[in-house]
C-alpha cells in the first residue's frame, strides 16, 4: 500500500482547485490530487472546441472566495471564450500554488472503502495506490461524454472529432465538407463558429432547440480594470439570486400580463442577453405549461424572423418540450447561419442516422460525404463521471448497484453507505440552475467545514444517512415535478439523453438561496441527516419541507426576506398584509358590513338557513386584518355554503389582553343574535381562526359557553394556545421555517402586555374544557405551536369534547394564507369542508 493521506481530491477543475486550496492551506491536511488531464481546467481544459464559451457573464463566472484574485484578473469579453477561461484557471492555480498537490495525466480506477481503518484505498491507472481518511470529488457534472449510439465511427476514413475532447493543435476545417451531430449548447455553439469557415457544413439535429441571445461583446480596457475593481458591487447579491447572478428579478407572472405587456418584457431581456431571459421575464414561466407557452412562442417568432427560408425556419423552431425544461443554450448569430448556402440543415428525428460510413453519414433515408465529422452529442451527466471511480463502500456495496434505479445523496454532497466520501456538485446539488463557481465554492466550503468538525471531534467516519437521502429525493423531485421541466423529452436533466439511464431527478432545482439556508440549518443543528461515528442527527425541518412550501421559502429568501423576529411592528404588519398576495383569489359574492361589533359577512348566493362560520384572522394578535381574511372567507363560504362572518379585532400592542378577546367574543355574541337576518342559522354556528386567531377562537368557544351560546363547533387552524408551554416542536422549529419562536414570544408579549395568564388568553388552562363545542384541530408538522395545539386537542378529547386533529406534512406556520402557492392548503379547506358538514348533521340530528 502506497502513502496515507488526509485528504485525496480527484479533479483539477473549479472544484479541484479550490477544493485543495481549502483543504491543505486553510484547514492544514495533507493532499494528493489526482487529475486524467494532463494540466489544470476539468471542462475548460478538456472542451477546446471552436467557440468553446460561458454562458454567465465571466465576471459572474469566475471565483469569489479571494478578493486579490478578483481583483488581480480582467476579463476581456463579457461571456470569456475557453482559451481566456483556461489561462485564467491557470493562472488561479499559479497564485495558489496548487499545482503541486495533482498528479496529472493520472485517473483513478478504483475506490474502496475499509471499514476496519476506516479509510478509502484510492488505486489509479499508473499502477499506483494510496490511502486516504477522506476523498474528495471533484470529477464534475458534465466531464464524461454519452457514448455514441451509431456503429461506424471507427471506419470514417475523415476526421472525426468529439467536442469534449477536441485536439490541443488546431483543426483546419477551410475548404472541407464538415458534419455536426447535436445541436444541445455545445453544438450551436460550434455551429456557429464554423459555419463561415467550412465549404460546406451539414448540420444533423434531431431535436430544436430554443436558442437565444448570449449578448456577448467584448469588454474594453477601462471597463476590464473597473470590473475588477468593482467585484464585489458586481457580485454583490449573487449568492441570494435563484441562479447565482444578480440578474433582475421577474415581473410577476406572465399570465397576468397582458401581450404587449409580456412582449415588452421579453425583448427587454432578449436584448440584455443569457439568462435573464429565463430568470428576469415572468415568474410563472418555469412553473406553468401555459405560461411557459408565451416565451415559447415569442422564440419561436424571433427564430422565424432571423431564418430566411420558412421550411429551415420551421424545422428549428421547438415544439415538443416546454422552454428550460432542456438546458436552454445561448447563441451568437446561430440562426443567421442557417442562411448561408452552403450551411444545411437535415432533420434526423423523421430519418435517424444510422452508422458513420467510411465516407461519411448514413441516415434512414440517405447517405451523405463529409471531410469531418464533428459528434457534439452530450454527456452521461452527475452519474457516471463517480461511477468511473470505481466506488465500493460499507460492506462491499457497489455504487452502481445503490444506483440502480437512479442517482441518490444527501445535497449532491454525500451518499449513504460511502462513509467519509463528499462530492462537490453531485447529483441532487443545485449546480444544474445555479452558477458553478459560486455553487461549487459553497459545496467546498460545506465539505471543509464537515471535515473540520469531524477531525476536532476526531470523528473516525462522517455519512449521510438514508434516511435523509431519501428526505432529500423527495424534497428534490417534490420541486423538480412543480416545474416544467419534466416535460422535456430526452434531456440530461432528467438523465433521458442516455438509453437505458434512469430517470430521476438529477438535481436540486429550488435555487441558491433556499439550497444555501438547508446547508446552513444542517449545520447549524449539528449536521442533522448525517451520522457521525454513526450516531445519526435528525433531519432538519427544512428537509422535511412540502415542495410547493420549499419553493415558496426559497422565493421569499430570494426577495431577501429577513427572519421574522428582526422586524419592527410596522414591517411585521406589512408582511401580514403581504400575504394577501400569496392567497388565491376568493370567488365573487355578496358582501356586507357591519360597524358594531367591525365585521364583513359574506354571503353565498344559496338558500337558507345556512350554517355559519365565525372566522378570526391570524396575525400574532399585533397584525393581520379583516383585508388578510378576506379571500379565505370568500372560499369557506362558497366551499361550506355557509355565512362567513369575518370579525375585526383591536390589535396589540396598542390595544393588549384582553382586548381582542372581548372584541372577538362580543362578535360572536352578535352573531348569535342577529345571523338569522342574514340568511345564517343561529343553532349551526362554527367559530373558527387561523394563527391567533384560533387561539382567539378557542378562547370564544370557553366563552360561549359559559354564557349559554350554543356552538355547532370550533376550528382551529394551528392556534398557539400557552406561552409557557414547554414542548418538543418548540425546541425542534424554533428556528423556523418562517415562523420562529423568538417572534412568537414577542407576539405573545405584545398581546399579553404583562397581564396575568388566565383561560381567556392560554385556554388549556381553563378549570373545565368539558361542555364545549366539537371541535377540529389543524396543526402542521413544521410548526413550533403544533404540539401545544395537539396537547390541546387531547385535553379536549379528555374532556369528553369530540375532537377531530389532523396534522400536515412538511408545512410551516402560516401557510393558510399561502394557498396560491402552496397546492397542499386546499387540504386543509377539505378538512374544515368535512368537519363543517358533521356540525351541520350533528345540529340536523339533534333538531
Ligand atoms: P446536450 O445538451 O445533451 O446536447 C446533445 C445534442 O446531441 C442534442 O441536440 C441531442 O439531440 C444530440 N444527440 C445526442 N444523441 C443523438 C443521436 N443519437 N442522434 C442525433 N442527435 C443526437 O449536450 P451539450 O454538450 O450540447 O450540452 C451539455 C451542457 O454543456 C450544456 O447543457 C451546458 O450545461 C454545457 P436530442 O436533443 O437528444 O434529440
Amino acid at each position: 500500500m502506497g502513502s496515507h493521506y488526509d485528504v485525496v481530491v480527484v479533479g483539477a477543475g473549479f472544484a479541484g482547485l479550490y477544493a485543495v486550496h481549502k483543504m491543505r492551506d486553510e484547514l492544514g491536511l495533507d493532499v494528493q490530487a489526482f487529475e486524467a488531464a494532463g494540466g489544470v481546467g476539468g471542462t475548460w481544459w478538456w472542451n477546446r472546441y471552436p467557440g468553446a464559451r460561458c454562458d454567465f457573464e465571466s465576471i459572474h463566472y469566475s471565483y469569489s472566495f479571494s478578493e486579490e484574485i478578483q481583483r488581480g484578473w480582467e476579463w476581456s469579453e463579457r461571456f470569456a471564450g475557453q482559451p481566456e477561461i483556461l489561462a485564467y484557471l491557470e493562472w488561479v492555480a499559479d497564485k495558489l500554488d496548487v499545482r503541486r498537490a495533482f498528479r496529472f495525466n493520472t485517473r483513478v480506477t478504483s475506490t474502496t472503502w475499509d471499514d476496519k481503518a476506516a479509510r478509502w484505498i484510492i488505486c489509479t491507472d499508473d499502477g499506483a495506490t494510496c490511502t486516504a481518511r477522506f476523498v474528495v470529488s471533484c470529477v464534475g457534472g458534465l466531464s464524461v461524454a454519452k457514448e455514441p449510439e451509431f456503429p461506424g465511427s471507427e471506419t470514417f476514413r475523415g476526421e472525426l472529432y468529439r467536442t469534449s475532447s477536441w485536439p490541443h493543435e488546431p483543426v483546419d476545417l477551410t475548404g472541407k465538407r464538415v458534419a455536426v451531430i447535436g445541436t444541445g449548447s455545445t453544438g450551436i455553439q460550434v455551429i456557429q463558429e464554423i459555419a463561415n469557415e467550412a465549404a460546406e457544413l451539414t448540420v444533423f439535429q434531431r431535436t430544436p432547440n430554443f436558442a437565444a441571445p448570449l449578448g456577448n461583446e467584448p469588454v474594453d480596457l477601462a471597463q476590464r480594470r473597473w470590473n475588477a475593481e468593482h467585484h464585489a458591487e458586481l457580485r454583490a447579491g449573487s449568492r441570494q439570486h435563484m441562479i447565482g447572478v444578480p440578474y433582475d428579478p421577474p415581473s410577476g407572472p406572465a399570465l397576468a400580463a397582458t401581450p404587449d405587456e409580456r412582449r415588452r418584457i421579453f425583448d427587454k431581456y432578449w436584448d440584455r442577453g443569457g439568462f435573464r431571459l429565463l430568470v428576469s421575464t415572468f415568474s410563472d414561466v418555469i412553473f406553468n405549461q401555459q405560461a411557459n407557452e408565451t416565451i415559447a412562442e415569442y422564440i419561436r417568432e424571433r427564430i422565424r424572423e432571423r431564418v430566411k427560408d420558412p421550411a429551415t425556419a420551421a424545422l428549428l423552431c421547438p415544439t415538443d418540450h416546454p422552454y428550460a425544461s432542456k438546458r436552454p443554450p445561448f447563441e451568437t448569430g446561430y440562426y443567421e447561419a442557417y442562411n448561408l448556402p452552403h450551411v444545411h440543415l437535415v432533420d434526423v428525428r423523421s430519418a435517424p442516422i444510422e452508422a458513420i460510413t467510411p465516407t461519411g453519414v448514413r441516415t434512414s433515408s440517405k447517405s451523405y460525404e463529409f471531410d469531418v465529422i464533428i459528434l457534439a452529442t452530450g454527456f452521461d451527466v452527475f452519474t457516471r463521471p463517480l461511477l468511473n471511480l470505481g466506488l465500493r463502500g460499507r460492506d462491499g456495496l457497489k455504487l452502481e448497484d445503490r444506483w440502480a434505479n437512479g442517482p441518490t445523496s444527501y445535497l449532491g454532497v454525500q451518499i449513504a453507505g460511502f462513509p467519509n466520501l463528499f462530492v462537490i456538485n453531485g447529483p441532487k446539488s443545485a449546480v444544474a440552475l445555479y452558477n458553478v463557481p459560486l455553487a461549487t465554492e459553497d459545496n467546498v466550503n460545506f465539505v471543509a467545514a464537515a471535515l473540520a468538525r469531524a477531525i476536532a471531534d476526531k470523528t473516525a467516519t462522517f455519512e449521510a444517512t438514508y434516511e435523509a437521502e431519501e428526505a432529500w429525493g423527495r424534497l428534490c423531485e417534490g420541486i423538480l415535478n412543480l416545474t416544467v421541466i419534466p416535460h422535456s423529452k430526452g434531456s440530461w436533466y432528467m438523465g433521458e439523453n442516455i438509453p437505458g439511464k434512469a430517470r430521476a431527478a438529477y438535481f436540486f432545482a429550488g435555487g441558491a438561496p433556499l439550497y444555501r439556508a438547508i446547508c446552513a440549518e444542517i449545520v447549524h443543528v449539528g449536521y442533522g441527516g448525517f451520522a457521525l461515528d454513526r450516531v445519526s442527527a435528525p433531519i432538519p425541518p427544512m428537509v422535511r419541507l412540502d415542495p410547493a412550501a420549499a419553493l415558496l421559502l426559497g422565493s421569499m429568501l430570494a426577495r431577501g426576506m429577513k427572519p421574522l423576529d428582526e422586524l419592527n411592528l410596522d414591517e411585521v404588519r406589512a408582511v401580514a398584509e403581504s400575504l394577501r398576495k400569496l392567497q388565491l383569489p376568493g370567488p365573487a359574492m355578496r358582501v356586507e358590513t357591519v360597524e358594531a361589533p367591525r365585521a364583513r359577512i359574506y354571503i353565498p348566493d344559496r338558500a337558507g338557513p345556512l350554517p355559519v362560520i365565525v372566522f378570526y384572522h391570524g396575525g400574532g394578535w399585533i397584525s393581520g386584518s379583516l383585508d388578510l381574511a378576506d379571500a379565505p372567507c370568500r372560499r369557506l363560504a362558497d366551499e361550506n355554503g355557509a355565512i362567513v362572518v369575518s370579525a375585526h379585532y383591536r390589535l396589540a400592542p396598542e390595544h393588549s389582553f384582553p382586548a381582542a378577546t372581548d372584541d372577538t367574543f362580543a362578535a360572536l355574541s352578535w352573531v348569535w343574535k342577529h345571523v338569522s337576518a342574514y340568511g345564517g342559522d343561529p343553532g349551526r354556528i362554527v367559530v373558527m381562526g387561523e394563527s391567533a386567531g384560533a387561539n382567539l377562537a378557542a378562547v370564544a368557544a370557553i366563552r360561549a359557553r359559559d354564557a349559554g351560546i350554543p356552538l355547532a363547533g370550533q376550528v382551529l387552524i394551528y392556534p398557539p394556545i400557552d406561552p409557557e408551554a414547554s414542548t418538543a416542536s418548540r425546541t425542534e422549529f424554533a428556528d423556523g421555517p418562517f415562523f420562529t419562536r423568538a417572534i412568537g414570544e414577542k407576539m405573545w408579549g405584545a398581546y399579553l402586555g404583562g397581564a396575568e395568564l388566565t383561560e381567556l388568553a392560554a385556554p388549556s388552562r381553563a378549570s373545565s374544557l368539558a361542555g364545549l363545542a366539537p371541535a377540529l384541530v389543524l396543526t402542521l408538522e413544521l410548526d413550533m405551536s403544533r404540539d401545544e395545539a395537539e396537547d390541546y386537542a387531547g385535553a379536549l378529547a379528555s374532556a369528553g369534547v369530540p375532537v377531530r386533529l389532523h396534522r400536515f406534512d412538511g408545512l410551516f406556520h402560516g401557510v393558510f394564507n399561502m394557498s396560491a402557492f402552496i397546492p397542499r392548503v386546499r387540504e386543509m379547506y377539505a378538512s374544515i369542508g368535512e368537519f363543517v358538514a358533521t356540525c351541520k348533521e350533528q345540529i340536523t340530528e339533534a333538531a
